[in-house]
Order: structure tokens, then C-alpha cells, then sequence
């Protein structure tokens, strides 16, 4: 059984973050570990949150897990909110990694064109380094706009995000999956190729829900240990995360009603 460690924030409300990945992940068999970075009563989207960084915690986290010799087959990271962070996960992918362990990370700091909240440029640039590390990053068309330095449009076509991408291999090896590219009435997943990158199409559907990049993010990690190609975890994730939404009680503000998937065991 493969054993991975999610490292992102513990959101007590919102169907975000470690709350998503940690069912998510362990519906597929696979072992979930976790490294909270942080205590939050709920996510930033809400009008006000309470935040306890638990970066201080981590060195003693570290210490007895070294003591134990565990070590992890696949490394996903996501909402990490210090840029502190970034050198800590550096420390604990060179501590931690079973042989050719995977790093998936999922930057996870903004959307539609804009920073979340709490977040700046020092954020981006150290999750600029960080990315060097990984086999995989998912960042969505903002992320990618910040982490390369291009002014972010809001009407963009195919050679916009080919472009972001083609960026994007300057700074990593890592394989490029570039989320939630949307435009002419369908969204997609850019994946890059040096050659020429692949675009796989979804229905759009009319509602915008917060937490669906972690929920893509953790589907497709699932899917992706177990075996899956790129395209086709992308294709499970955008599936799931197109059925999440359908599921959820539209008056439901703060996230998408994952449960309801997970309950039927409607997984693919
Ligand atoms: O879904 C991303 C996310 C995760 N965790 C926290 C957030 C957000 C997005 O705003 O606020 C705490």
C-alpha cells in the first residue's frame, strides 16, 4: 500500500484543504499521513478566520518521525500559507522520501487573477524555488501567470497558457498540468509538452465553487499513485469534481458536497 504525507492547512470548516485530500486519499486505498501547517476555524473565502501557524511544531514532527525511520511514497502538497514553509517541505522531502518517491505540488495561492488573502510576492517567489523540486505541479491559469512573471488577462486563448507553460519548464523538470483554463464556454487542463501540449475539455458548469482545486488536486494525486497516466487522472478528477458540484445543495456557500460522492462510492 502506498503511503503518502499532505502537507496544507487543517480548515476546521470550508471542505478544503487536509479535510478533502484526507478522505479523498484513503477511499483509494491509499495510506494518508498528514503535516498541518496550520489550524484555521475555517477558510479565507468566509468574512473572518482565526489562524494558528503551527510551523514551530514541525522540527519536533520531524525529530520522532526520524526516530520511527518513516519515510513516504509520494509527497502532495497543497494551501502551505508561510513562505517559511517552503524550506521546511524542501527538508522533509530530503528527509522523508522512500526511493523514488513522487512531489506533487499544487501552489495553491491564487485565483482569478488575484493573491488570496495573506499571501505576496515573496509567497510566489519561494514557491518559485519550491517547484524546482517537483515531479508534477497543478498550478490553475493564475498561479501560473504569478510564478512566471506575466500579467494575468482574463480573456485568454490556447496560445496565452501554452505560452505559461512553455515559462513554467524554465522552472522546473516537473511535469506541467496547468487547471482550470477556461474560455470559449469550456474549461480545461493544459497538459505540456514540449512538442505539443495536450488540452482536455469539460463541460463548464454555471456555478463557481471554492474548494474544487483541492478536491481535483487530491483525485488526481489518488489516481495518478495508483497507477493512472496524466490524462487519465486529470480526466477521473475533472469527472469527480464536475460531479461534486452537480451534487451540491445550491444554497451550500462554502465548498462543493464531496461527501455525497464518496458515500455512493461513485468513484472512477
Ligand atoms: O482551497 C484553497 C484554500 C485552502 N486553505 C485555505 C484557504 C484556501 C483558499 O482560499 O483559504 C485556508
Amino acid at each position: 500500500m502506498k503511503r503518502i504525507l499532505t502537507m496544507q492547512d487543517l480548515s476546521c470548516v470550508g471542505q478544503c484543504s487536509l479535510t478533502v485530500a484526507l478522505p479523498i486519499l484513503s477511499s483509494y486505498g491509499i495510506e494518508a499521513c498528514v503535516l498541518p501547517t496550520a489550524v484555521l476555524s475555517n477558510h479565507t473565502m468566509f468574512k473572518t478566520w482565526s489562524y494558528l501557524d503551527l510551523t514551530g511544531e514541525i522540527p519536533n514532527i520531524f525529530k520522532h518521525w526520524k526516530e520511527s525511520e518513516i519515510e513516504f511514497d509520494a509527497f502532495l502538497l497543497g494551501y502551505l500559507g508561510k513562505a517559511e514553509l517552503m524550506d521546511i517541505a524542501e527538508k522533509c522531502f530530503d528527509e522523508f522520501s522512500a526511493d523514488g518517491a513522487q512531489i506533487i505540488i499544487d501552489p495553491v495561492f491564487a485565483d482569478n487573477g488575484k493573491l488570496y488573502a495573506g499571501f505576496d510576492l515573496n509567497y510566489v517567489a519561494a514557491m518559485r524555488r519550491l517547484i524546482k523540486r517537483a515531479d508534477i505541479i497543478l498550478p490553475n491559469v493564475t498561479e501560473a501567470c504569478f510564478l512566471t512573471d506575466t500579467e494575468y488577462k482574463k480573456d485568454y486563448d490556447g496560445v496565452f497558457v501554452q505560452k505559461l507553460a512553455e515559462k513554467l519548464s524554465r522552472l522546473t523538470d516537473g511535469k506541467i498540468i496547468i487547471t482550470g483554463v477556461e474560455f470559449g464556454g469550456s474549461i480545461a487542463e493544459l497538459i505540456y509538452g514540449k512538442n505539443k501540449s495536450e488540452i482536455l475539455w469539460h463541460e463548464l458548469l454555471p456555478v463557481k465553487k471554492h474548494g474544487t482545486g483541492d478536491i481535483f488536486a487530491s483525485v488526481f494525486t489518488a489516481n495518478y499513485l495508483s497507477g493512472k497516466g496524466l490524462h487519465a487522472s486529470c480526466e477521473c478528477a475533472a469527472k469527480f469534481v464536475r460531479d461534486c458540484i452537480k451534487k451540491t445543495d445550491p444554497d451550500h456557500f462554502y465548498g462543493v458536497q464531496f461527501e455525497k460522492i464518496l458515500k455512493n462510492g461513485v468513484k472512477n
